[in-house]
Order: structure tokens, then sequence, then C-alpha cells
């Protein structure tokens, strides 16, 4: 198939996992094009099967607010057109939806050879609880996901809180978030990061996110403060974001300098991911929490909240801990505990490691994406 992949190209939740999905076509024989203002930061390593094409959005002084939006919907139309995809596949509903929309109506209305140019649309979460559900985003929010030829949720539970809080009348598939479990591995880079952020016997406690609010960084701080009361650790904080500032400053008042480390944000996270033990994840929400499956596949054991669609993802006390939100103890006590038992602690991570790779290797979740695109061709044919 010849697939068009819209995403946000930072860092964050929803590009990483378009991305690896293009990466994941293209060595299953697709042709995939990227579509978008950057390359995607997770594309680093050149492939015959990937395309990339930058939208560039003219900067005209009477545009206070460049349409980006239209200039995306042109770029996906024209290249629609010249290298004659199949289909494209957004992810995050605002406002690549929409575009797709308009490249769509200008593929069977425009100039050029006319045909209907289905588009997919894979919802990661804030594009419907936070902004999604903003009075003004509302209604073209739910518009675009109801013109979409084929919808998909990355968990069961976003997929309710799309239909309760939209009311959209079609199908919403559920495929879940994946992870390549080939990359993601414990044994390969697990020793060298070690050596660097750690002393011999002390356990390595991270965190990964784009430290917004949601993610209640300064969480991890409490956190890791009274597990490091009790046991000999190092935190090691990956990413940034609006937040990182507050938790520097809560780790200066709490003199954790020597047992803390920043390092901002991160390319190769699975280099680096493996050389932990512990991971904290006390997000108000998370619609998936792909940085706890990342960590699972690393056999990292994660200590989240009981919130979103994270339940979905982590059995509590078989391969990883869930609290309620704000819990700081409750998560302090589970870290503190599995990090107090070798052989609990070991056996724990085998079992993340398991759940990681029998529900969610890229290998068993591309095939989903590739019968729903089949699916979504038949329909539009
Ligand atoms: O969590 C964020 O702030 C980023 C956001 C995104 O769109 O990049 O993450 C969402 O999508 C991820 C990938 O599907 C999910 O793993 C995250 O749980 C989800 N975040 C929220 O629902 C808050």
């Amino acid at each position: 198939m010849r697939i068009g992949i819209t995403c946000y190209p930072t860092y964050g939740g929803s590009g990483v996992v378009a991305t690896e999905l293009g990466i994941e076509l293209a060595q299953r024989g697709h042709q995939v094009h990227f579509i978008s203002y950057s390359q995607p930061i997770r594309l680093t390593e050149p492939h015959p099967n990937i395309h990339f094409h930058e939208v560039e959005v003219s900067r005209y002084p009477l545009f206070e607010y460049p349409p980006y939006d239209l200039a995306l919907a042109t770029r996906m139309s024209e290249v629609a057109e010249i290298y004659n995809l199949d289909l494209l596949h957004v992810h995050y509903a605002i406002p690549h939806s929409v575009s797709a929309f308009l490249a769509r109506e200008m593929t069977a209305f425009g100039p050029g050879r006319k045909r209907h140019l289905p588009f997919v649309t894979t919802l990661h979460g804030t594009d419907i609880t936070l902004v999604g559900l903003d009075r003004s985003y509302l209604p073209i929010t739910r518009f675009s996901i109801e013109k979409s030829d084929g919808v998909t949720a990355i968990s069961h539970y976003l997929r309710e809180k799309t239909l309760q809080e939209f009311e959209v009348r079609n199908e919403v598939r559920v495929i879940p978030n994946f992870v390549n479990c080939d990359l993601y591995r414990r044994d390969i880079h697990a020793a060298r990061y070690r050596a660097e952020w750690a002393k011999e016997g002390e356990r390595i406690v991270t965190h990964l996110s784009n430290f917004r609010p949601v993610k209640r960084v300064p969480d991890v701080i409490e956190v890791f403060d009274r597990i490091q009361k009790q046991i000999p650790a190092k935190l090691v904080m990956i990413g940034d974001g609006p937040d990182r500032s507050r938790a520097e400053w809560m780790v200066v008042e709490k003199k954790l300098q020597d047992r803390v480390l920043f390092l901002g944000k991160q390319d190769e996270v699975h280099e680096k991911l493996p050389a932990a033990d512990l991971m904290l994840m006390p997000s108000t929400l998370e619609s998936f929490g792909l940085a706890a499956l990342e960590a699972m596949a690393c056999e990292v054991v994660p200590v989240a909240t009981n919130a979103g669609g994270t339940p979905e993802l982590i059995d509590h006390g078989l391969d990883g801990f869930l609290t309620e939100v704000g819990d700081i103890d409750a998560m302090a006590k589970y870290s503190i505990e599995i990090l107090s038992d070798d052989e609990k602690l070991r056996e724990m991570g085998k079992m993340a490691r398991f759940k990681a790779q029998s529900t969610y290797c890229a290998s068993k979740i591309i095939p989903m994406y590739e019968d729903f695109y089949r699916e979504v061709l038949e329909r539009a044919s």
C-alpha cells in the first residue's frame, strides 16, 4: 500500500506512535510518505520506502496566524496525486483530520485526477480529553471524526470517552499502542548507562514524559524523595516541558542534586530505559501510557496511576503497580517494597516484558492497522 502519514513530529506519544508505525509499515514493504512541518524526531534512519514531505507555511504579513491546516491539506492532496497514495492516516484529530478531510474533498472535486482518497484518524488522548472538549474545538473535532473513513483509538478507555463525550456515530476501532520488542529490551544497553548514572548497589528510578501538568512531575520528586530515604537510589528524568524547572527547584529544596539527573529530551530512549529498575508515571490521566509500555518491554517495573487507559496495560501486583492519582505514599510504598526485593523485582520485570511481548509487540499490532486499512479501502471502492 502507499500510505500518507501525518502527525506532530515533535516529542510526544502520538508522534512517536505514528513514526514507529511508519517505520514498521515500510519494513513490511509499504511505501510510507510522512507529511508534516518537520521530519518526525524518531525518524533517524533512512529507509528506501520512507519519504518525507515538508509542509511550508507562507508567512505573509497579513497572516497573524499562518494557516498551517490549509497548507497541510494542500500538501496532502498534492502528495496523494503525485505518489498515487491509497490512503491518508492522521494521528491526533486536531487539526490533522480536518486537513485530511479537505485533502479528500480536493482530490474528489479538484482539478487533478478525481477519486476518493480515504483517510483514517487515530485518536491519542488529549485530542479528545482536553483539546476536543474545549467548546471552540468540539464541533470541528466531532465533524472530522465523523467524516473520517476509519477511526481508531489507542485504548478502550479512549474509545468509550470519544463515543460518550462526542456522541460520534461511526465505529471507533481499538488498536492499542505498540513497542518494538527487538529494540526495547534489557540485555542490550542496560549495563552501559547503569555504570554512568549510579554506583554499585544503587537502584535506578526513571521518569519519561513531556513534563506537562497532566504528568504530575512534582509527584515524581516527592515519591523519589521517600524512596531514597530508605534505599540507595538515583532518579533519571528524561524529557522536557513546562514543569521541568519546578521539578528542578524541588530537587534543590530537598537537597537531592547529587541523586537526580535531568537528561532533557533524548533521541535514543531505547538505549537508556533498560538501565532503570523502576518507572514512575503518576499522571492525572493517560489514555494509554506509552512510556510505561516502553519501560515494560525493557523489564522496568512501572508504578503508575489507576486512570484512563493505564489499567488496560498494567495488571496491578503482577507486572507493575497502580495507585490512585496523587497518592504519593502508596506509590512510594510499592516502589520501596519492590526495590528492596531483588528476586521479586527481576520477576516482575520479566512479567512486564512478557506482557509487552505477548500483547503489545509491533509484530502483533501492525497487522491490525494493515487489516484496518484494507477494510477502509474496500469500503471506499
Ligand atoms: O501525553 C501527552 O501529553 C502527549 C500525548 C500525545 O498526543 O502525544 O500522549 C497521548 O498519546 C500517547 C500515544 O498514544 C498515549 O500513550 C498517552 O497516554 C496520551 N496522553 C494522554 O492521554 C494524556
